[in-house]
């Protein structure tokens, strides 16, 4: 059975308690947002927390328990705050680190947990840090960096081909190459350095401190230790999560480390640590990859193959899954030919392709905003074996804004009502952070107002479906296995914990069809109570499983004593 071990007894309550049901990341419902681009309080066309804290009963009312924040610290923002300069700090223009505990308090009376970015692999070139390391050999700084007297032949790939030329640039002042991953302007701090280390788990407990909850951790397989090996294998920094894991859990025992580790499960395993002694959560991008291969076929194969090769995981850990985020939607873990496959059916314009692997865009516009299709899709993000991640403006259908640059054509300005600014910003629109995005996508057709008081509308749908989510933890914390149908155009999950039971039913096609699961209800004595569907449909007997499914249907079914 995959995923989570079963129940444990408890002799106290002489009921079997799961051992993660105070696990609180297990059935979070994160929801990711920019502060600059959420809502603009002091009309500079810039989004702050001022305004953040304005929007918390839209959030709390949405059902999110937990916000994760991309990077609002001091930063030139030219990778748009992954490019930090200050780590203890709030960038003037979003307000100031009273605004931030402002928000907790005010997040937290609403039962909303906060976690923010931790860019642990690379700082700003204008860091102070580096600006001193640079100047002097002998600085206290000068192997917080990797340096080199000549480019070593590691790393040999670029994370932004045609944006970027190398990973080792010469300095000047320095006299000597400096190792980045990424941009030049983002060089890698080395984490072989005992003070790069400690001060990185300084910053976590700064942060645990003010009342975070914990992080979302950037780049992590990025890290690498100095030195000539043969591959990311012997990169992996797993010294250095232990000690920031350790060092975090003394500080707030329940905080939590989500990975963004964009590799294939097996090799994400060992960033839980064996006993999950590292990050506790792992954004599942070989899931996300083949959810969109999936519904490129119309054929959940590929979704089920990603699902059933998740490895079991140690019991306090989770996945965290997403259907978009703030990067381009990488495809990186598909086959050439995959990748083709899903460019084709989402981003048929060149346009919208980025860096070879990704698709510059949100789900709306890839399935030409078609509602059951995106209703099926969220559906099943919720019923994945995790807690589900949305970025913000999902629950309302945004689409991306093409004409922005690079991977901000996705971060375009939250549309809380009609308008040349969206009810963003009092500000010309000409003097937002980012443009709207014109057209069909545009504010006047997609907006949090037109949609809060309209039955039917996706923002109704989503507010519903997390509701649900939120009364079967089992999804986040039971046992789980992928089961197969006689349809493989149909998903098929089986939750369960001593208390309850669950199965999910998700069709990735256009067209009704009625399937039947291979799996063993235990026979009579149960019925099929429908807690979840995109129609009512007529009650389906326990034990001649046959499920009825319209194109594009789900169906969550609980397995209940029958009360005869
Ligand atoms: O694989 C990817 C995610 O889809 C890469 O494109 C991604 O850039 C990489 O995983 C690291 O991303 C993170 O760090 C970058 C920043 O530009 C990205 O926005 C952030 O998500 C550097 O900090």
């Amino acid at each position: 059975m995959e995923g989570y071990p079963e129940a444990v007894e408890s002799s106290e309550r002489g009921v079997p308690v799961l051992i993660n049901d105070e696990v609180w990341w297990k059935n979070a419902v994160i929801y990711c947002l920019d502060v600059e681009t959420f809502f603009d309080s002091d009309g500079d066309g810039v989004g702050d927390f001022p305004g953040l804290i304005a929007k918390l009963d839209y959030l709390a009312g949405l059902g999110v328990t937990c916000l994760w924040l991309m990077p609002f610290f001091p930063s030139p923002s030219r990778d748009d705050g992954y490019d930090v300069t200050d780590y203890y700090g709030v960038s003037a223009e979003f307000g100031n680190l009273g605004h931030f505990v402002e928000l907790l308090q005010h997040a937290g009376e609403r039962g909303i947990r906060v976690i923010t970015d931790l860019v642990i692999n690379h700082t700003s070139i204008d860091h102070p840090w580096f600006q001193s390391a640079r100047r002097s050999r002998d600085s206290r700084h000068r192997d917080w960096y990797v340096w080199r007297d000549e480019p070593a032949d590691w790393p040999n790939s670029l994370v932004f081909p045609g944006k970027q030329e190398t990973t080792w640039t010469y300095d000047e002042a320095a006299g000597q190459y400096y190792l980045h991953h990424f941009y030049s302007h983002q060089p890698d701090l080395n984490p072989h350095c005992p003070g790069v280390r400690e001060e990185m788990a300084r910053i976590a407990g700064f942060w645990a401190r003010l009342g975070v909850s914990g992080f979302r951790v950037d780049a992590v397989p990025y890290l690498i230790y100095e030195g000539e090996v043969e591959s990311y294998e012997e990169f992996m920094p797993h010294e250095f999560l232990r000690q920031l894991s350790g060092y975090l859990r003394r500080r707030r025992g329940d905080a939590l480390l989500l990975g963004e580790v964009n590799l294939p499960p097996d090799q994400q395993r060992r960033y839980f640590g064996d006993s999950g002694d590292q990050l506790n959560m792992l954004f599942q991008f070989t899931v996300n990859q083949r959810f969109y291969l999936s519904l490129a076929r119309r054929d959940a194969a590929p979704l089920r193959e990603a699902l059933r090769g998740l490895a079991p995981i140690p019991p306090e850990a989770s996945w965290a899954f997403f259907l978009t985020n703030h990067d381009e939607r990488t495809m990186d873990q598909l086959s050439e030919f995959e990748r083709r496959e899903v460019f084709d059916a989402f981003a048929p314009d060149p346009d919208m392709i980025l860096f070879e692997r990704g698709m510059r865009r949100r789900l709306p516009t890839m399935v030409g905003g078609d509602q059951a299709i995106l209703r099926l899709a969220y559906t099943l993000l919720f019923a994945l074996p995790g807690a589900p991640v949305l970025f913000y403006g999902e629950e309302i259908g945004m689409g991306e804004n093409l004409e922005i640059e690079g991977r901000r054509a996705v971060r375009s300005p939250m549309q809380w009502s009609g308008g040349a600014a969206g009810g963003f910003s009092t500000a010309d629109p000409s003097r937002l952070i980012r443009p709207l995005p014109p057209g069909e996508y545009g504010p006047d057709r997609v907006s949090v107002a037109a949609q809060q008081n309209r039955e039917g509308s996706l923002l109704e749908f989503m507010e519903r479906l997390i509701r649900i989510r939120k009364q079967a933890p089992l999804i986040g914390s039971g046992s789980w296995e992928v089961v197969d149908t006689d349809d493989t155009r149909v998903l098929c999950l089986h939750y369960r914990t001593p208390e309850e039971e669950l199965l999910t039913f998700h069709n990735l096609c256009g067209e009704e069809l009625r399937c039947r699961p291979d799996v063993d209800l235990g026979g009579s004595g149960k019925r099929l109570v429908e807690v979840w569907r995109n129609r009512r449909y007529p009650e389906t007997a326990p034990d001649e499983l046959t499920v009825e499914l319209d194109g594009w249907g789900y169906r969550w079914l609980r397995v209940v004593p029958s009360p005869d």
